[in-house]
């Protein structure tokens, strides 16, 4: 019976909606887009996932018409559940949205403001957990399922700060450092989170499943608790990344691959680690917190239709209900005809095959020496581009650097580290050369001038491999990380090199640390399985995700 029930989505086209509607449609519901204003009249419950920027999701309600509708479902009560930006629409208007009439629907008291970004990674990107406030008469403590034993995921840099104008709406809050957000909001059949559910593992699905099945906790009065939030210490976890490296092979099979310092070929053959979304769905079900596929033959030239990547996370987003990073041939596409397709339209299809995040090398290399050259930011380039039509938060840089050791830092006007592992002719000093087209050409930039001229441009992470490190399973370079660090405030993931629990445990241990670290050898090649990583970094004392 409940499968008839109508439940609706309100969609304005800002993002990567698919995975919500895979995530309903796994549960067994149907879900249909809004159409047109009568569709609030029809809609037994509705789930507004806002992706993107909040100025532009208030503008699009005004401008579809759905701005009184959606207010005066919400007055009479009707199910609703906002996610994200959706939850934030609710509120009285946002620091984010510059733009005219961009108000939000002052349904509940509070304003949306950004995080400080002086004293930590802003956005706020990664796994937590939510302290309920609030039990049903019968003392549930899990209202919805969301329980405080799991973590979510969160990805957003602005926040409601709770306030005893708000408090009776507020049903749960969530640290980010020694900051206290709303992170879920109910009131009757009227509930909203600043994580995304459908991005949650089986924590979130489970979360969906309960608002669909109306197995709520709703009726009847609830209890207010008091529950102690400790304020020196969040649960934001650290993230364990799994990638697959994607590529044909000799025989025109897409396979996952692997290099040893980017060279994939063993015995002159392409390695084939096994098929893209199979290995997906494994290390999903293993416990990684986000897969990245890279297409490491992306500077071969191939129309949008021809992307071979689009079809895989299609396949991955089906069944994968953690972030998706794709990254190899993000940037302006030539086609046949003559025409070209801008970045940001390349992105805009994968973020409707199920992509979260894009990830750019080697046109971020361009215009990062681009930036150098005249200190100005175009406005055009694809980072720029990317990040203003899908949010910051979808745009990572993903550099793949090589040490060039220097015996003296005079000999170079890059920014150089006194090495404590010495090159071939005992030099004691090094910097980072970034590369392009998978390490093919090494260029007159360094990983500092990168990462700073990425950051102006609004990239909302930097995932950091090591040409030196890849492959060999000898740890991750952490000079190389430690030199990163301290020069943007950007999230940034780890990657290269890990090939024991330990390898993360260092990583993990930079002050401040990265806030993610990322590994494909190990999880490939089965010597150190996803669960067994997760659990050895439980007891060295590392606030991890568990499945
Ligand atoms: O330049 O925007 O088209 O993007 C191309 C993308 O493909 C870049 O992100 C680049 O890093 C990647 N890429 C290109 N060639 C290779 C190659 O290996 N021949 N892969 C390549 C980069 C590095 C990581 C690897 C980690 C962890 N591979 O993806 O997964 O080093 O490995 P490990 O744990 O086994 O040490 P564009």
């Amino acid at each position: 019976m409940e499968m008839e029930s109508k439940v609706y989505l309100l969609d304005y086209g800002a993002g990567n909606v698919r995975s919500l509607i895979n995530a309903v449609d796994k549960l067994g519901f149907k879900i249909q887009p809004i159409t047109c204003i009568e569709d609030f009249d029809k809609a037994d419950k509705i789930i507004f996932p806002g992706v993107g920027n909040f100025g532009k999701a208030m503008q699009s309600l005004r401008s579809l018409g759905y701005f009184d509708a959606l207010l005066n479902y919400l007055r009479k009560d009707g199910k609703f559940f906002g996610i994200c930006v959706g939850m934030q629409c609710l509120f009285e208007g946002s620091d984010e949205a510059q733009e005219e009439g961009a108000q939000g629907l002052g349904l509940i008291p509070g304003r949306v403001t950004k995080f400080d970004c002086s004293t930590r990674s802003v956005p706020h990107m990664g796994w937590n957990k939510v302290f309920l406030h609030k039990t049903d008469a019968s003392g549930n403590s899990t209202p919805y399922g969301i329980d405080f034993k799991n973590h979510y995921y969160f990805v957003h840099s602005y926040r409601v700060t709770p306030s005893t104008d708000n408090s009776d709406w507020m049903l749960g809050s969530t640290l980010y450092g020694e900051d206290r957000f709303i992170s879920t909001i109910q009131k009757g059949n009227i509930l909203g989170v600043q994580f995304h559910p459908e991005k949650s593992g089986q924590a979130g699905l489970r979360l969906l499943a309960s608002f669909l099945s109306d197995d709520c906790w709703l009726k009847g009065p609830c209890r207010t608790l008091e529950p102690e939030i400790p304020t020196d210490k969040d649960f934001l976890t650290k993230r364990i990344v799994a990638c697959l490296d994607v590529r044909a092979n000799d025989q025109g099979d897409l396979v996952v691959t692997k290099g040893d310092q980017y060279d994939v070929r063993e015995e002159g053959q392409v390695r084939n680690l096994g098929k893209p979304i199979a290995l997906a769905k494994q290390y999903y079900e293993e416990g990684a917190d986000e897969i990245a596929f890279l297409n490491i033959t992306s500077f071969r030239s191939c129309p949008l239709q021809d992307q071979p990547m689009l079809e895989v996370l299609q396949g991955a987003s089906l069944e994968v209900f953690v972030p998706l990073t794709v990254g190899g041939g993000i940037r302006d596409i030539a086609n046949p005809d003559g025409s070209v397709t801008p970045a940001s339209e390349v992105a805009g299809a994968y973020f409707r095959a199920g992509a979260d995040k894009v990830s750019i090398g080697s046109d971020a290399v361009d215009a990062a020496e681009a930036y150098w050259k005249c200190k100005k930011l175009t406005g055009s380039t694809p980072i720029e581009t990317i990040a203003r039509s899908y949010g910051s938060q979808a745009v990572v840089v993903s550099i793949d650097p090589r040490r060039v050791y220097v015996t003296d830092p005079k000999e170079t006007e890059h920014h150089t580290i006194a090495t404590a592992q010495p090159g071939p002719q005992g030099e004691k000093f090094c910097w980072f050369q970034c590369t392009s087209q998978g390490g093919r050409t090494g260029r007159d930039l360094d990983v500092v001038q990168l990462a700073i001229a990425c950051q102006k441009m609004g990239a909302g992470e930097l995932m950091i491999n090591s040409i030196d490190r890849d492959g060999t399973g000898l740890g991750f370079d952490l000079e190389l990380i430690q030199q990163v660090r301290e020069n943007t405030s950007l999230p940034l993931v780890a990657s290269s090199g890990a090939g024991c629990s330990a390898h993360f445990q260092q990583v993990f241990s930079l002050n401040p640390p990265p806030e993610a670290a990322l590994a494909a050898g190990i999880f490939h090649r089965k010597s150190l399985p996803l669960p067994v990583l997760k659990s050895e970094l439980v007891a060295m004392g590392l606030e991890v995700r568990s499945n």
